[in-house]
């Protein structure tokens, strides 16, 4: 658009104006915080033709307000979606997984079009109409409920994190993706509407030897885990709302089992039936897959909780810090979580490990949920080996590389959660590196 298009007396001078009368002020308040962010108002930005000249999208009308019958984001955001890499694909898309951008996350909530997708046989279409969930096994009153009777149940919300065991794995041998989607992105977490378990069995009369529950998926990889009894009655949640809508289809629609903290797998999608026994069921799940090989050639069967773990998503490869001038104030953020419990502290470092800073936590600080950790740096343009590290109200901390790899080998694949953090250059430049202490 040319300059000649705008009315100059309306927009152009007002908005100069403005900037003339409030730059003075700007810079007093500036100098009277250090954690403001650095606007500069200097004489080239006033001709900033993105400041004067009237927008090209103020000039016509918008898309009509009915276009999307569901809301879609802004076409300007095409990039920000779930990726698959070739290289964590067994050359079958169907039993894949689909990661999610955590860089381009917000708080402690994934937008469910976001939210990673894991599945052994594709995203399955259960009918509304025909779901039916079995309970049976070690109970006095066996029942089939449809979605409606379930839905009749007291609901409850929560925030809680799904994990799939494998995240992080993929930089377990060493640095192998410049890039935050590929290294963490098999996690998510969103707002779950449902009802506790303990609530639906309360009126089941459970035997007294029922230690274990089946749970089974009605897709056709048949997902089934076996749940001791403890869990079940702990916080195990029947669940059929994500972030305030039915569940998406790849996250289990119509109800998924919700085992808050424990590895993603047991969290049973496209949910059929729940068997109760004194005995495990040894599924496939839990006997080829899913078990954790040791130093020592044997395999753990069950491990169920996710560690306690944390990660940087600003900076990292997908958010250099390559426009920062030296001096700007940056913040650096990212996620903590924990499968034990609420995280207590997340501390920084700057230098690799030597020293330690311990950070803000920032909004809501929940059990079972991501934590959004934050810290405020002066950008001095000089190479960083950023490092976060996470500690929760167990009393579990994140362990360096070398530590978990003494404790437990290379062997296995799942729940690893070292410290791992991001190599940033003096031009700002941000490298996935480990640091092998
Ligand atoms: N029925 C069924 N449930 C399932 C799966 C599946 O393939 N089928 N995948 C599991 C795995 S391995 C993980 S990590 C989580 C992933 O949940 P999400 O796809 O909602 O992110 O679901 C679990 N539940
Ligand atoms: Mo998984």
């Amino acid at each position: 658009m040319t300059k000649k298009q705008k009315d100059p007396d309306i927009q152009a001078p007002n908005r100069r104006d403005f900037f003339k009368k409030t730059a003075f002020l700007s810079a007093s308040l500036i100098a009277s915080s250090s954690i403001l962010a650095p606007i500069k108002i200097t004489a080239s930005s006033l001709d900033d033709p993105a400041i004067i000249d009237q927008a090209s999208w103020g000039t016509k009308l918008g898309d009509l307000v009915d276009k999307n019958h569901y809301g879609l984001p802004s076409p300007y955001e095409h990039n920000n979606v779930r990726r698959v890499h070739d290289l964590l694909s067994s050359g079958d898309r169907y039993a894949t997984v689909s990661m999610s951008p955590l860089h381009q996350q917000e708080g402690i909530i994934t937008p469910n079009g976001l939210f990673f997708n894991r599945s052994h046989s594709g995203t399955t279409q259960v009918d509304p109409h025909k779901f039916r969930l079995m309970i049976h096994g070690l109970l006095d009153k066996p029942l089939v409920l449809t979605l409606e009777e379930l839905k009749r149940y007291p609901s409850e919300s929560r925030i809680h994190f799904i994990e799939c065991p494998a995240n992080g794995s993929t930089g377990w041998r060493g640095p192998q993706f410049d890039n935050l989607q590929f290294v963490k992105g098999m996690m998510s977490s969103a707002e779950w509407t449902g009802v506790p378990l303990k609530v639906v069995l309360k009126e089941l009369g459970l035997h007294k030897n029922a230690k274990w529950m089946l749970a089974e998926g009605s897709d056709n990889s048949e997902m089934a885990r076996s749940i001791p009894i403890e869990k079940v009655l702990d916080d195990a949640m029947l669940v059929w709302g994500q972030n305030g809508e039915p569940l998406r289809a790849e996250q289990g629609y119509p109800v998924r089992l919700l085992l808050p903290g424990w590895e993603g797998n047991l969290n049973v999608k496209w949910l059929k039936r729940l068997e109760f026994s004194s005995k495990p069921w040894h599924s496939k799940e839990e006997t080829s897959k899913y078990t954790m090989l040791q130093k020592n050639g044997k395999a753990i069967n069950y491990f169920w909780p996710m560690e306690v773990n944390s990660i940087i998503t600003s900076p990292c490869p997908e958010v250099p810090w390559s426009s920062l001038k030296k001096g700007d104030i940056i913040e650096i953020t990212g996620l903590a979580w924990s499968g034990r419990g609420t995280i207590k502290t997340v501390d920084i470092s700057l230098d690799g490990g030597k020293n330690w800073i311990e950070a803000s936590l920032k909004g809501l600080v929940l059990p079972k949920s991501w934590t959004r950790f934050s810290y405020i740096i002066k950008w001095d343009a000089k190479e960083k080996m950023l490092l976060s590290r996470a500690i929760d109200d167990s009393g579990h901390i994140q362990p360096s590389i070398n530590k978990l790899i003494e404790n437990v080998g290379v062997e296995g694949i799942y729940h690893r959660n070292p410290i791992v953090g991001w190599f940033v250059s003096n031009k700002g430049e941000v490298k996935n590196a480990h640091v092998r202490s």
